[in-house]
């Protein structure tokens, strides 16, 4: 496979202004009528002779130029390109090709998903249905007619506005969309099927109306409210927030069984992964709630950054996706709780995102280089392109970010732009120098900052040091020092926040500040202190570094008391159970360190605090993050070590816990309040903690929690608390009754999986190899996939690595058996093998070993053959 870099963009040599589709869809394939308006590039430097097209598993039946159908003389099918041979200044092109949805098990391109036609064109997917210049720079209006048999495919969807149907010949019928607004292909789509509808209005706030709808198979028509609800509430919120009014007269949203990915922001038509859109209480458990407004929030957020203002080349994917993830975060947390909506942000860029940015897959978030794109829908894209636009917002203050916005939105609307033009929006709205900040999009790495502080009791002046280094990582070493902003306050004996004078006659000093960091070293005075302070460092996880600081335990304990910053708060919680595994693991302890427990115990004992915060608190640091923060991971010391502050903390805790179980018990309303949530968790939480040491009472809150449960989230709580329980009888009924019961909702099944995947005591390799030939598994369904292989390789510390190397041997076999016939799916599955330097012996050489195996199947996919080479580097 070739490696694509930035530095070869070149503007593309012909534009299309028009394209007119035709598909006729058919049991044994379908027929694609494409005419494109063409005119070449007045920038393109030089002289292209010859038209290039994209494409892949293409059957060309016919080429015509202006009307006249092209002799084979006059153009060669490469397979993946079509090159037309001397082509005019202006001229309309005609091609017909033969695609085979039925057989498209990749899900790239037009397929098929339980009976519907259905498409994923991003990244590179147009060119599986027809050639075509596919890049997003090339931008252009689309006009689609759809045929297809009446009966078996009522409903024919396609971007943009439906203007015209009519009935042909055998059965069949026909719908045309146009869509008015100029888009690259990526964000072409398609959809016929036997669907029913779920509709609403919104009006925006310039009073237009927009028909929503929602396209499900009839048995999920139930399933529909809350991403109905989600959408109008992003569709009011990004009026009131960024001043984007929707523009279509017509949104639309299906549902799909079969989908890589979460879900797609197709202009006026989006597709969803049906796990990431439908749900009822019954059903679906809060995090599903929870993810479902996000991720339509997300998408239809993406009308205006993707869609409107695109990326002109797929290295500035993260132009599109780091500031659709900023804004998504943005709603949720001023739908939920904002401090809960940080700590589970957080939480995923230290575990995972700083996990593949010190890994063989480092990249920046604009990367240089890449073989297969799809391989860069990544944390680094994603996430941390989200943090670094929330630097931004931290740097310039909300006014002026919304300054830099409207401009960006104004100057670009239409336009496929790189980052580069949003930081340059983002400083000519505010005035500021964002060179430096720059880097953060060009160079790899998580920053570390080594923090060190001494006070002076004369003087009354605390000072602090700030080192900023950024590891090498693959291709960049010897990095510049990034600006950074530092959010800092300084806590007094009595645990308020002090002024922080910079000066020491500075008056009416702040509590808070944000230091910038641009040097690789600082040092800051902070003066008329009577007593040396407690810091608070990074508030709010102000910047996506790592903070080495001697913390002792005594003050994490005070800072988890009162630091006055919530995220913080929780941040001294972690930093002080992290401490106590680690120190059981070197052997460094005998036993758990007594101020842990207390602090739990006055957490679960006090109703006064945050119950959101408190919720979360509980949650001890998971097995993915300790292994993050390991030299050298010995998995199973990790998993045994955490197990055993578990059970101490569960033990000593017994009463407290029954106590927060019965005061967090259900009312019987089911609500998605921060207050109704944190009272789900917290009363799961309680039971998961006491069925882990075995208690016979709480197996019985369990059972009954499980069969009277009147939401998915507490059955679910009660049904995960036993099968990782020891309770082997109560398990096994448990687990049979909620299959009986739920066989026939492929969403609940994949919940049915994923639990067992995930279970220290169900989830052995023997169990997941059953769980493979169960009836319900289906390979060609990756959600299915994911909630065994994937649950089970990524979730599953203790199971999946086995001193004797058999989860990884597992995992290979798996992994190639999915390549041949999805290989993004078989990419994203070997993830866990390429993080095999992190392991200690014999986990990592084993791994290595694995990976090796699959680098050596015949005929690998370009998809896992750039994961696997990279990471055997
Ligand atoms: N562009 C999509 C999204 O992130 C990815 N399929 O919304
Ligand atoms: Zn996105």
């Amino acid at each position: 496979p070739r490696t694509i870099y930035l530095s070869e963009y070149r503007v593309p040599a012909f534009l299309v202004d028009h394209v007119d589709l035709r598909f006729e869809l058919f049991e044994n394939g379908a027929r694609v009528h494409s005419t494109l308006t063409v005119r070449r590039n007045p920038e393109y430097p030089g002289v292209a002779e010859h038209l290039e097209l994209d494409g892949d598993s293409l059957k060309l039946e016919s080429v015509s130029l202006d009307g006249i159908e092209l002799g084979a003389d006059r153009y060669q099918d490469q397979g993946d390109k079509l090159v037309v041979q001397a082509v005019p200044d202006k001229f309309g092109l005609n091609v017909v090709t033969w695609i085979e949805p039925q057989n498209n098990t990749r899900l790239e391109g037009l397929y098929k998903s339980s009976g519907m036609f259905c498409t994923q064109c991003e990244a590179e997917g147009f060119r599986c249905i027809t050639f075509f210049p596919d890049r997003p720079d090339v931008m252009a209006r689309f006009r689609t007619r759809v045929e297809a048999d009446r009966e078996k495919y009522p409903v024919l969807l396609s971007n943009g506005n439906d203007v015209d149907r009519g009935e042909l010949a055998d059965g069949r019928h026909f719908v045309t969309w146009e869509d008015p607004f100029p888009k690259p292909c990526y964000l072409f789509a398609l959809v016929a099927g036997d669907l029913v509808l779920k509709q609403d209005t919104f009006t925006t706030c310039s009073g237009r109306d927009i028909d929503l709808r929602i396209y499900v198979e009839a048995r999920n028509a139930a399933k529909c409210d809350h991403a109905m609800d989600s959408l109008k509430r992003s569709m009011r919120w990004d009026e009131e927030v960024y001043g984007r009014e929707y523009d279509l007269d017509i949104f639309m949203i299906v549902a799909v069984d079969d989908f890589n990915m979460g879900a797609m922001e197709n202009k006026g038509l989006n597709i969803f992964n049906s796990s990431c859109v439908l749900a009822s209480p019954e059903t679906a458990a809060d995090t599903a709630f929870q993810r479902i407004e996000a991720i339509v929030a997300h998408e239809y957020f993406h009308n205006w950054s993707g869609n409107r203002v695109t990326c002109r080349d797929w290295f500035q994917l993260s132009l599109k996706e780091g500031f659709t993830v900023f804004r998504d975060a943005g709603f949720s947390a001023d739908m939920g709780s904002p401090t809960v909506k940080r700590i589970e942000d957080a939480t995923l860029m230290r575990t995972a995102q700083f996990a593949e940015d010190a890994g063989p897959m480092s990249h920046p978030v604009r990367p240089s280089s890449y073989m297969e794109i799809s391989n860069f829908y990544t944390l680094t894209i994603y996430e941390k392109g989200a943090e670094v636009v929330r630097m931004i917002h931290t740097l310039l203050g909300p006014e002026l970010f919304r300054k830099g916005s409207d401009l960006y939105f104004e100057r670009h609307d239409g336009q496929a732009v790189t980052t580069d033009d949003f930081v340059k929006a983002m400083e000519d709205a505010s005035g500021r120098d964002l060179g430096q900040f720059r880097l953060w999009y060009e160079q790899a790495g998580t920053p570390l900052l080594t923090v060190r502080d001494d006070f002076d009791s004369e003087a009354g002046i605390y000072r602090l040091t700030i080192e900023q280094a950024i590891p090498d990582s693959p291709g960049q070493t010897s990095k510049n020092p990034q600006h950074i902003p530092f959010a800092l306050g300084l806590l007094g004996a009595d645990g308020t926040d002090l002024p922080l004078r910079l000066f020491a006659d500075e008056n009416d000093a702040p509590s808070e500040r944000v230091l910038e960091l641009t040097a690789a070293r600082h040092e800051f005075e902070f003066h008329g202190l009577s007593e040396r302070p407690v810091p608070s460092l990074v508030r709010g996880f102000s910047a996506p570094v790592r903070v080495d600081y001697p913390w002792t335990r005594e003050q994490l304990i005070f800072l988890m008391n009162h630091d006055g910053d919530g995220f913080n708060r929780w941040d001294a919680g972690q930093r002080l159970a992290v401490d106590v595994i680690q120190a059981l693991i070197r052997g460094d302890e005998e036993g758990v360190d007594e101020r842990l427990v207390e602090a739990y115990r006055s957490l679960l004992s006090d109703p006064s605090l945050d119950q959101a915060l408190v919720a979360k608190m509980l949650q001890l640091p998971s097995e993915a993050y300790l292994v993050e923060l390991a030299d050298s991971a010995d998995a199973q010391a990790i998993h045994g070590a955490r197990t055993r502050v578990l059970d101490c903390l569960a033990q000593a805790l017994r009463g407290e816990l029954l106590e927060c179980y019965r005061r967090n018990g259900d009312d019987g309303s089911y609500q998605l309040t921060p207050e109704a949530i944190a009272a789900r968790s917290l009363r799961n939480t309680a039971l998961s903690w006491l069925l882990h040491i075995g208690d016979r009472e709480a197996c019985g809150l369990a059972q009954t929690q499980f069969q009277d449960a009147g939401n998915m989230t507490d059955r679910m709580g009660a049904l995960r608390a036993l099968v990782n329980s020891c309770f082997v009888t109560e398990r096994e009924a448990a687990l049979n009754d909620f299959y009986q019961c739920w066989q026939d909702d492929p969403q609940v099944v994949e919940q049915w999986f994923s639990v067992q995947a995930a279970s220290l005591q169900a989830g052995t390799l023997n169990h997941i190899r059953e769980l493979l030939a169960h009836p319900a598994f289906d390979w060609k369904n990756p959600n299915k996939v994911r909630s065994v292989i994937g649950v089970f390789a990524g979730q599953n510390l203790a199971q999946f690595h086995q001193a004797d190397g058999s989860g990884y041997i597992f995992l290979a076999e798996q992994v190639c058996r999915l390549d041949d016939s999805n290989p993004q799916i078989a990419a994203r599955l070997v993830s866990p093998l390429t993080r095999w330097r992190k392991f200690a012996e014999p986990y990592g050489g084993k791994m290595k070993q694995a990976l090796a195996s699959v680098r050596d199947k015949e005929g690998l996919s370009k998809d896992v053959f750039e994961i696997v080479h990279k990471s055997l580097k």
